[in-house]
């Protein structure tokens, strides 16, 4: 029987909706009417297939600001970042619309006869999701899923079910075929351990914690199933004695602080070349300070509450009573899962150094010279993102190639375009999600060869 979920307003702590769980004999059928759907849709014309995607991107857009209303209301989210994880949908759906008729195989000169490849779909994919960027996170797996020719049934977050369930809405209003893309909210042990195990869903994609990453690696393994994954990551934010230090100050919270903290690609530790460090920090002071904590429904505000009770627990484990707190902001107190903006100096032993806290926590350490900075960075299990701040463009290039991470920007702390790829190096994750070859991870390459009797 499906058991009922509530779904909390994180700055409020009220109950926004009730959303039952789906069980594993639904999930079961889902998968049974996306295999059904899958084979109808595979055999479209690709262009009318890009056609129906460029319908739910229409349909998106039209309810951008429902959709965006929504994610304040589930995610706690600030308005301006709902916004754009809105767009980012339509976006990424536009762009994988055009993916239908560029499924070009190659022909492959041979002895004897004409060899040539096929990029088939692989058939139903099951896409799980985290609770921290339920839209764009989604789409990264639907939209070029869809687009390759596959099905997908997508399990978002417990905590954040909502804007996924009414993307599942808008899809069948813009005309996708029922079973096609399904939303079914549910436990991860329950409907997304049933994605893995189920021999008709044939790939996994998942983005969330490490742990989970492993294990549902380990489960995808009993079938060789294809899987991606996008984990979790501490990444640098490496600032050389040469740079802009007001810029590289001004810009470091919203590396780290965005979506307060909750941010696989937060640049959640700072590094300092020494001799700048006491002067890089003053004027972080200031820039942490001025960070505006409250209601995210009002623009003005930088940063919003918390995910959960829980989840600020955790955090706060990382700033014990005597933690090397430099500095910190100001956040609500009373109801919402509040949390300030905290800059911390800690030994580089300090789990808050070494762990993801995935809240708004920032170490600022030392460095000495261009080895050292690139030694620190590389010294996690993790390698997702990071910045590189010089005015050295030798030096910008030379450390991009020595981190060991999926994703670095010099002097900005861009991370995620819909058109380049994105994922991340050692535990931080396994293929690359967006960009021009993800539709490929959603096909397999079959090989067929015809003799000519020459
Ligand atoms: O993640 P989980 P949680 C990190 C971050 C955070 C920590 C825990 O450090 O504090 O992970 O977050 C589903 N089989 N990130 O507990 O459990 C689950 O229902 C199949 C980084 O929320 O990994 C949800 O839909 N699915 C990260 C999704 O997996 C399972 C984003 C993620 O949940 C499952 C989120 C199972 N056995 C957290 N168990 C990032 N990379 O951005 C759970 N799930």
């Amino acid at each position: 029987m499906s058991t009922a979920h509530d779904v909390i307003n994180p700055a409020t702590e009220e109950v926004v909706a009730t959303v039952p769980m789906r069980t594993v004999e639904e999930t079961d059928a889902a998968i049974a009417r996306a295999v059904r759907a899958q084979r109808a849709w595979s055999s479209l014309a690709p262009a009318e297939r890009g056609r129906l995607l460029r319908r739910f991107a229409a349909a998106v857009d039209d309810d951008l600001e429902h959709l965006a209303e929504l994610e304040v209301r589930n995610s706690g989210h600030t308005i301006g970042n709902a916004r754009g994880e809105a767009a980012n949908v339509r976006d990424v759906l536009e762009y994988y619309a055009a993916a239908p008729d560029r499924l070009f195989g190659k022909q492959i000169p041979v002895a004897g006869g004409v060899d040539v490849t096929l990029q088939e779909p692989m058939g139903v994919v099951g896409v799980i999701v985290p609770w921290n960027f339920p839209m764009p996170v989604a789409a990264w797996g639907f939209a070029p899923a869809l687009a390759a020719g596959n099905a997908v049934v997508l399990k978002p977050a417990e905590l954040t079910p909502l804007t996924a369930v009414r993307l599942g809405e808008l899809a069948l209003q813009a005309g996708l075929p029922e079973g096609l893309f399904q939303v079914l909210p549910g436990v991860g042990e329950v409907v997304g351990e049933r994605f893995v195990t189920h021999p008709d869903v044939r790939k996994v994609v998942f983005t969330g914690s490490t742990e989970v990453g492993k294990r549902i690696m380990r489960g995808c393994a009993e079938q060789v199933k294809r899987v991606t994954l996008e984990l979790g990551g501490k990444s640098a934010n490496i600032v050389f004695a040469d740079a802009d230090l007001e810029r590289a100050a001004a810009t470091a919270p919203d590396g780290v602080f965005d979506n307060a903290g909750q941010d696989c690609c937060a640049r959640s530790r700072i590094l300092v070349q020494r001799p700048v460090f006491e002067r890089f920090m003053e004027l972080l002071e200031p820039a942490v300070r001025s960070v505006v904590v409250g209601d995210p429904a009002d623009p003005k505000t930088a940063m919003g509450p918390l995910i959960s009770a829980e989840h600020r627990a955790k955090v706060a484990g990382y700033v014990p009573d005597g933690a090397p707190v430099a500095f910190r902001g100001e956040a609500p107190s009373g109801s919402g899962f509040w949390f300030p903006p905290t800059v911390l100096t800690p030994d580089p032993a300090d789990p808050a150094f070494t762990e993801e806290i995935f809240g708004p926590v920032v170490c600022v350490v030392p460095f000495d010279d261009e080895d050292d900075a690139v030694r620190i960075a590389n010294d996690t299990e993790y390698g997702l993102s990071g910045s590189i701040w010089t005015r050295d463009v030798s030096r910008a290039l030379r450390v991009s190639r020595a981190v060991e991470a999926g994703n670095l920007s010099v002097n900005s702390h861009s991370s995620v375009r819909y058109n380049t790829p994105f994922g991340g190096f050692k535990q931080s994750g396994l293929g690359r999600e967006l960009g021009p070859d993800a539709v490929d991870a959603f096909t397999e390459t079959k090989n067929v060869f015809i003799p000519t009797g020459a």
